[in-house]
């Protein structure tokens, strides 16, 4: 006799990744979002189908190192698409490596072809441009830095000072850590960032309107001419970004506009912690423009550039027997 068939969802995916750090895009069979907006559609996502982002990116389908794109039909008509991110603790307002994932995929699908694509996100349209050899230059939303070196006392590290920036997420964005950022230095660079997150918390210090700063960001120079900086990014969640970090490398660029210490259109290169490079510049925005109101006179429109590669296309499936179906709960 057959077994019965309890499948209660097929994810059809594609996962990528952008400099070492995983996109899992989602383009079908997810349940219809209702909204006329693509925050309103976040809403529904968050209140209705949670369960679902852990089942397609916590263990036993995923991992903690995941970020996943959901795939929508776009609500403003200038976007091929609309695309919310997420992981394995909940919902990012952009994700540079990711759109840069996503943008390698449509192309993979043959849905898209080199040249200029709109993506709308929860905080933004984002213009994301596929070059003839397969790398993506993403326009993020409009970044700037909110608060010039904040004191923060973190246990067992001293008083540890950053920068406040918006890329997209928040960030701590951190120079003076004495931490040597190495690939095999990893599980520790992990503590000392959940440390100065925790302190951040402890301390109230927070992003614009109370927004929690769940980014940090470390820096260190690098010995490389071709190379301006290297970083380690935490990402909410506890993983640590493989990539330079798209929204990081954003906000890192509106904190050296705002130190006048690069000059609009000249290039910042981006090294993560595991090698992969992302490339920068930012103009400033036009501040005579009325969308732009809300946003203080230095703050730029950083432009983030990188290489996506298709790793798998697959169906995940959820069975309703499967204790696990929801996922392995952290
Ligand atoms: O590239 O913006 C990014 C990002 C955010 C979290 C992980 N990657």
């Amino acid at each position: 006799m057959a077994v019965m068939d309890s499948t209660l969802f097929n994810f059809d995916i594609i996962d990528s990744h952008t400099g070492g750090e995983p996109t899992r895009m989602v383009f079908d069979g997810f349940p219809e979002l209702v909204g006329t907006s693509i925050q309103e559609k976040l809403q529904h996502f968050k209140s209705d189908y949670d369960h679902l982002r852990q089942s397609i990116i916590l263990e036993p389908r995923g991992n903690d190192v995941l970020v996943g794109a959901l795939l929508l039909p776009p609500t403003d008509p200038k976007a091929t698409a609309g695309v919310i991110f997420f992981n394995n603790t909940g919902y990012l307002g952009m994700c540079g490596h990711g759109t840069i994932g996503v943008i390698a995929s449509l192309a993979y699908q043959q849905k898209i072809k080199a040249g200029v694509h709109w993506l709308e996100t929860p905080v933004g349209l984002v213009k994301a441009t596929l070059h003839q050899d397969g790398s993506c230059s993403v326009q993020n939303v409009p970044s700037y830095r909110y608060k010039k070196q904040v004191e923060v006392l973190v246990p067992n590290l001293g008083i540890i000072c950053g920068d406040i920036a918006w890329g997209g997420n928040w960030f701590f964005l951190v120079s003076n850590h004495g931490q040597d950022i190495q690939t095999q230095n990893v599980a520790h660079l992990t503590q000392v960032c959940q440390q100065i997150k925790h302190a951040l918390v402890q301390n109230h210090i927070t992003g614009k309107n109370g927004e929690e700063i769940d980014h940090i960001e470390l820096f260190q120079d690098h010995p490389a001419s071709n190379i301006n900086s290297q970083n380690f990014v935490l990402c909410p969640g506890a993983a640590y970004d493989r990539s330079p970090c798209g929204t990081g490398t954003s906000a890192k660029l509106a904190c050296l506009a705002a130190d006048q210490k690069l000059t609009p259109d000249q290039l910042w290169h981006q090294k993560s912690v595991v090698g992969s490079v992302f490339t920068g510049s930012y103009q400033f925005i036009d501040a005579d423009d009325d969308s732009m109101s809300g946003y203080p006179k230095d703050a730029i429109i950083p432009t983030i550039c990188g290489h996506a590669f298709v790793c798998a296309k697959t169906t995940l499936i959820i069975q309703q027997d499967d204790p696990f179906k929801w996922g392995i709960a952290p």
